[in-house]
């Protein structure tokens, strides 16, 4: 019932995101970009077996996305805005152990993950030295100048455990393609204006990106932040670059470890969900 349920709900998910590339007579790519996320998501979710995130799709939609489903554009957005913003906030030192927990190797539940570099290294070597992770701000603190106080600085949906060094080196750029390798990056590259993160965490860092931008619309005492199509944003409430995201949010489908995260992060935390991590397709519908 679950599985049926839940195809027909993309099929409408489907229907809609293709009808909104139609109507805005977009190139002929766009009308097959909705249909490769979609698919993707929906083979990905059944070759690892989650018939929790099957059931966890289907059963949000009626609840937590009730006022959401069947929207598109600034509506969706706005309506998304709405329902996400209800949460529980964290302090800056609570987040050490929140993401020991959000991102612990599934494999090892001594270590954490590292975003960039793919590296698993033990939860307690947390700190500012050579060989430690620390917290990094995927959407970085000077992007709209949020800092570490509890609000945007805090919110776990886009800070991850890294490499201290590798941090370092991603810095506050912008996203996109090409570069050089980085220095124990995992594949990632890097040039003076940009990061290009490996290819299995891609399209995560689209969709925390994006999820920064509806969480954060201005009327709460912080920036506004949205995606732009630069990558010298420097210290402007702006995140780059927007067409390269919604690339690696199609080629880098969520994952188990990635809809996992989300979900502890909504039980166990901030009780707010990542709405592109439950919707991938749903990038396509507001950009
Ligand atoms: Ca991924
Ligand atoms: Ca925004």
């Amino acid at each position: 019932m679950l599985a049926i349920r839940m195809r027909t709900g993309r099929r409408k998910a489907l229907a809609f995101a293709t009808a909104a590339a139609l109507t805005a007579l977009a190139v002929p790519a766009l009308t097959a970009t909705p249909a490769t996320a979609t698919d993707t998501a929906t083979a990905t979710a059944t070759s690892t077996g989650a018939t929790t995130a099957t059931a966890t799709n289907s059963a949000y939609d009626s609840t937590y996305y009730k006022n959401a489903v069947g929207k598109t554009g600034t509506s969706l957005k706005s309506s998304l805005h709405t329902i996400i913003s209800s949460q529980t906030k964290l302090s800056y030192s609570a987040v050490w152990d929140a993401l020991k927990a959000t991102d612990q190797d599934p494999n090892n539940s001594g270590n954490v993950i590292l975003l960039y570099s793919g590296v698993s290294r033990s939860k307690s070597l947390n700190g500012g030295n050579t060989g430690n992770w620390n917290r990094e701000h995927v959407w970085a603190k000077s992007h709209g100048d949020f800092g570490t106080a509890t609000g945007p600085g805090t919110d776990i949906h886009h800070l991850r455990p890294t490499d201290v060094q590798v941090n370092s080196v991603r810095g506050n750029k912008d996203f996109d393609n090409g570069g050089s390798a980085v220095a124990n990056g995992g594949g990632s590259l890097t040039d003076s204006d940009s990061f290009e993160p490996r290819n299995a965490v891609k399209g995560d860092v689209a969709r925390m990106i994006l999820y920064m931008a509806v969480r954060y619309e201005g009327g709460d005492g912080w920036a506004d932040l949205e995606p732009n199509n630069s990558v010298n944003n420097g210290s402007k409430p702006f995140m780059g670059r927007l067409s390269v995201l919604k690339q690696w949010n199609e080629q880098d489908p969520p994952d188990a470890f990635e809809q996992r995260r989300n979900q502890v992060i909504h039980d166990s935390y901030q009780h707010n969900r990542n709405p592109f991590i439950d919707h991938p397709e749903w990038v396509e519908a507001i950009w």
